[in-house]
């Protein structure tokens, strides 16, 4: 059936680690793939360029479980769930990345890019899980593009009675040769919340942040563009959004990484979580029959010094 979504020599459907399925993509602007499981992109390389995107080689790839790497997409909470009832055992981070997601449409650009739209089938009401009822009256659509630059939106409807709050992000694992060497920029100036210390509110002084040890921060009430300087390999992502007031930066670190056992033992080196969101004071509260569209682009320029 997913073969019916496919594009001849440019978009094909096999199956993937675990039994899943991967959309696999190969143009002539990049190549990429994604899994219907979380609707999660697992990589993008732009013609010209190294992959920009990191992957765990030792992934979970199973029903329940979520990918580690490439773009996780976090919903209806991040993190710990705080918003509404914590009844239940919510998993981390949501249950939009641990999920199959439907096709819905693929299609290629005028420029080269190709698009997939998927939809997260409604989640069941069950007394093993009530901290999914909350959330029953939300419909999500993934839009993924994959071309010179990703895009990819989370449009969200509200199809109950009553208002509904979610938090939500594209939790990007961005590959970079050396984590000591690596510099986010675009954050100057910007309040957010010291995760490895308690939680403490704090103001962003520095032009750029550097990864010296664990670094784990939502960044809040902020919208502009946000750039990875990777030093080493002499290039530069960049992110743009779209009604995302959130960035959360994330590098484990040494230790905290050697806790998680789906991680390459060296991987933490290798990537930098810098994630388009809506998380605490920024969740999105969706009136009843509103829709809510949450976007990201990225791009990759190389330079020499
Ligand atoms: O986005 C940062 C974060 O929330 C960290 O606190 C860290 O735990 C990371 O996500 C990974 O979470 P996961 O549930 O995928 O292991």
């Amino acid at each position: 059936m997913h073969n019916d979504f496919g594009i001849k020599d440019k978009l094909v459907f096999a199956t993937g680690h675990g039994g899943l399925t991967m959309g696999t993509i190969n143009t002539d602007v990049c190549t990429a793939s994604f899994y219907l499981h979380g609707a999660h992109v697992t990589n993008w390389q732009p013609a010209g360029h190294e992959p920009v995107l990191y992957l765990s080689t030792r992934s979970n790839y199973a029903p329940g479980k979520a990918i580690r790497g490439g773009i996780p997409i976090i919903w209806p909470w991040f993190g710990a769930k705080t918003i509404g009832d914590p009844k239940g055992s919510p998993p981390a981070h949501g249950f939009a990345r641990n999920r199959p997601w439907d096709i819905i449409a693929t299609s290629i650009s005028d420029g080269g890019a190709v698009r997939v739209t998927l939809t997260l089938p409604p989640q069941q009401e069950s007394s093993d899980k009530p901290c999914l009822d909350e959330f029953h009256d939300l419909r999500a659509v993934c839009e993924m593009e994959f071309g010179e630059t990703i895009r990819m939106a989370l449009q969200v409807t509200n199809t109950g009675a009553e208002a509904i709050t979610y938090e939500q992000a594209f939790h990007s694992y961005f590959a970079v040769s050396d984590i000591s060497k690596t510099q986010v920029q675009g954050l100057k100036g910007i309040d957010y919340l010291d995760k490895v210390d308690s939680f403490k509110q704090k103001t962003q002084k520095d032009d750029v942040i550097t990864f010296n040890s664990e670094v784990d921060r939502p960044y809040l009430d902020c919208s502009g563009a946000v750039t990875i300087d990777d030093k080493a390999s002499q290039r530069k992502i960049i992110i743009n959004r779209d009604h995302s007031n959130s960035v959360i930066v994330w590098n484990p670190g040494l230790e905290t990484a050697a806790k998680l056992s789906d991680l390459d033992a060296d991987g933490w080196q290798h990537f930098v979580c810098v994630e388009a969101g809506n998380v605490a004071k920024n969740a999105v509260t969706l009136p009843p029959g509103n829709t809510h569209t949450m976007s990201m682009a990225v791009s990759v320029i190389k330079y020499a010094i």
